[in-house]
């Protein structure tokens, strides 16, 4: 059976395409999803992506990500700086963790300059835009081979 990756969003995301396109670009979430899926299909891979505006409940899906899933797919959002809980978590998942970041976060204020969750992440993919995402689950395709 083809392996699962999990593609893992945090707030404000789901508002990808629909609002500061001069940062984040035009393509939707939608689009991320249908091109990490066609990606995946060339890999072997299956893919499912999903987002959340809570804390706790990015902390469980990567819960059920234990269960499920071969490798995550993680852009946190804010929660990228401030969340020891969500390291935690991703501490307890035993496959790979590729960190994605739409924007260039090094060019941006300081306080985005501090990931908790690049302590956990096999590989951090920053400023390629919404590409970004495939190119995390292209990196699986290496990671999982
Ligand atoms: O560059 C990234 O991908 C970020 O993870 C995005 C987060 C930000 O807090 C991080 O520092 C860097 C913010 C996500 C907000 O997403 C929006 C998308 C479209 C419109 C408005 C917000």
């Amino acid at each position: 059976m083809a392996k699962l990756i999990t593609i893992l969003n945090g707030p404000n995301l789901n508002l990808l395409g629909k609002r500061q396109p001069e940062i984040y670009g035009h393509e939707t979430l939608d689009d991320v999803a249908a091109a990490c899926a066609e990606v995946g299909r060339g890999l072997g891979l299956n893919t499912e992506l999903l987002q959340t505006n809570h804390e706790g409940a990015l902390v469980e899906m990567v819960h059920k990500a234990r269960e499920t899933s071969a490798g995550i797919v993680i852009n946190p959002g804010a929660f990228t700086h401030t969340s020891v809980a969500l390291l935690d978590a991703l501490n307890t998942f035993e496959g790979p963790v590729i960190e994605v970041h739409i924007s260039n976060v090094h060019q941006r204020e300081s306080f985005r300059h501090h990931s908790y969750v690049s302590l956990r992440a096999n590989g951090i993919i920053v400023g390629c835009g919404t590409e970004g995402y495939a190119l995390a689950v292209r990196r699986m395709g290496t990671l999982l081979a």
